[in-house]
């Protein structure tokens, strides 16, 4: 990127959509389907049938919860229960409603970028599991971890459900475990979902609904770009695309121009050619399987302690320890 551009571009996202649409080929992290419109399209997609991974993992958390009850307290010490990504925390409600009623001492440090899904989870909690000790956080995960500065012998359970881990690339996730193992303390515990391998054609399924909410999830992109960046993408010039790679487990979400096109991005003074049926790599959904898991985790200096799996072994939750 010419120098004088580079400083002109203010903002990650304008710089990142500039990288991307600019390379061969062409991408666009999916971090940035996320504004109101795309978590309120990620919402629909939990409430898919298709979409087996909310179910499954929620299914995990409620058969599971007196074993992690037993695991999270480690005899009868109060614990930090941090949540990466809380989201609405709607899976997270099954383990504060079963460790309230069994009144286990714990707060709960839900961790988010957004301090709306906070605000509203803090105020959802209140209503319904009034006696659970909230402590909201706003920020990045990381930045956020350390701002937290517990004592050593303040125990903590790291959360980071649905999978969305699987957002990133083997490397990178390696990089977010390893981080987050520098932070935790021996008795400290990670507990983390993971979406396994399984029938290609259902994870296909998944990521390619009839109704099209996953291509309107994805086409957030571009509706971003035009609102945010003042640009002129058709969305009907565009198409849905997901393949799966058995082999390596990779889903992989592109948008793949239907016919040659020009684009004008005015925010970032840009224009993009399209050749037909070329494409943007949006997303990446990777699937694993144990052997997978024990490997980032190695790579990461964490042990796996214990995995939580539905019967079909579609999902899998892993605790792990440093
Ligand atoms: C947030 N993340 C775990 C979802 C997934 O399954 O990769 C995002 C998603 N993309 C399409 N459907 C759902």
């Amino acid at each position: 990127m010419p120098k004088n551009l580079a400083q002109k571009l203010d903002t990650p996202f304008q710089r990142e959509v500039y990288e991307g649409l600019t390379a061969y080929p062409k991408y666009i992290s999916s971090k940035y389907i996320y504004d109101k419109a795309g978590d309120k399209l990620f919402q629909d997609i939990m409430n898919m049938p298709e979409y087996y991974l909310t179910d499954t993992e929620f299914g995990i958390l409620e058969t599971h919860k007196e074993q992690l009850a037993r695991l999270f307290a480690n005899g009868k010490n109060p614990f930090h229960l941090i949540e990466m990504g809380a989201g609405d925390g709607k899976k997270t409600k099954i383990l504060l409603r079963h460790f309230t009623d069994k009144n286990l001492n714990f707060t709960f440090r839900p961790i988010d970028i957004s301090q709306n899904a906070l605000d509203s989870l803090q105020s959802n909690l209140k209503q319904e599991i009034p006696d659970v000790q909230t402590e909201p956080l706003q920020g990045t995960y990381f930045e956020t971890l350390r701002k937290l500065n517990f004592s050593t012998d303040e125990h903590k359970v790291i959360l980071f459900l649905g999978s969305n881990i699987g957002n990133l690339l083997h490397e990178k996730a390696i990089e977010f475990l390893s981080q987050i193992q520098e932070y935790m303390q021996p008795k400290d515990l990670l507990f983390i979902g993971f979406d396994q391998k399984k029938n290609p054609q259902t994870i296909l399924d998944a990521y390619n609904d009839p109704n099209g909410i996953t291509e309107r999830f994805n086409k957030n992109l571009l509706v971003r770009i035009n609102r945010e960046l003042e640009a002129n993408f058709k969305l009907d010039s565009f198409t849905h695309w997901e393949v799966y790679d058995p082999e390596s487990g990779t889903a992989k979400s592109y948008l793949v121009a239907t016919s040659p096109q020009k684009v004008r991005i005015e925010k970032l003074d840009l224009d993009i050619t399209f050749e037909a049926w070329e494409t943007i790599h949006t997303e990446i959904s990777q699937k694993y399987d144990d052997k997978t898991v024990h490997w980032l985790a190695e790579q990461s200096g964490l042990k796996v302690l214990k995995a939580f799996s539905d019967q079909e072994d579609y999902y899998k939750n892993y605790l792990f320890t440093t």
